[in-house]
């Protein structure tokens, strides 16, 4: 752990460092089969989510979702088939197959390679902490936070709780999407001399929230 000079009067708090993330209940994302194609593709999604096919108005063109690759032919796997439908507002869930991280293949058996979709499936833990810490400066508190790894983050939302009441505080912070160490910081300019609790709200690239915290300011 690295170590954290004193400044003044300042007060530091660090939190639990490299604790894992709050568990996240599974989530499901949905897929719009519409215009001879699935919206959006890649989907990305964790560990045991669900994925939602909905079809659209398809002007009775019916297609469907079928895992399997394509290498000018298609060919099915048998991971999942939702059979072939031409109505709107059909829908297909698939969760059984993503119990494993990696990228899935699938296709329409009516138009083949021309219709063409992925499911990426990210492991829950692929964000680590690695610090995370809260101090005074001059006329606000910094928040300062390191991962080891954030490859299926899309970024960080700081919240300030006092007294019970949690509210965020920041934008988005954009995360770099990196595989090796990256360092953020946040000025809340809004902290007075309250005593305060600082969380991030890490924002998933599948749209799933998960905690992390907590830093104090006494
Ligand atoms: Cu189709």
């Amino acid at each position: 752990m690295r170590s954290i000079r004193l400044a003044g009067l300042a007060a530091i708090a660090v939190a639990a460092l490299a604790a894992p993330a709050s568990p996240e209940s599974s989530s499901t994302s949905t897929v719009n089969v519409v215009n001879f194609s699935y919206s959006p593709t890649p989907v990305m999604i964790h560990v045991n989510d669900t994925v939602h096919w909905v079809w659209g108005a398809n002007g009775g063109t019916p297609h469907s979702t079928t895992s399997g690759t394509c290498a000018g032919v298609c060919t099915a796997d048998g991971k999942w088939d939702s059979g072939v439908s031409a109505t709107t507002g059909n829908t297909f869930d698939v969760s059984a197959p993503f119990t494993t991280p990696g990228t899935y293949h699938y296709f329409c058996t009516v138009h083949g390679s021309a219709m063409q979709g992925d499911v990426i499936v990210n492991n829950p833990t692929s964000v680590t902490f690695t610090a995370f810490a809260a101090r005074r400066v001059h006329r606000g508190a910094l928040i300062t936070w390191r991962t080891q790894s954030e490859a299926d983050v899309l970024g960080y939302v700081v919240y300030r709780s006092v007294s019970g009441h949690r509210s965020a505080v920041s934008n988005l912070v954009l995360a770099r999407g990196l595989t090796h160490p990256a360092s953020y910081r946040f000025v809340d300019r809004k902290q007075l001399r309250q005593r305060a609790g600082y969380l991030l709200q890490v924002v998933h690239a599948n749209g799933a929230r998960t905690w992390f915290g907590t830093a104090t300011i006494s």
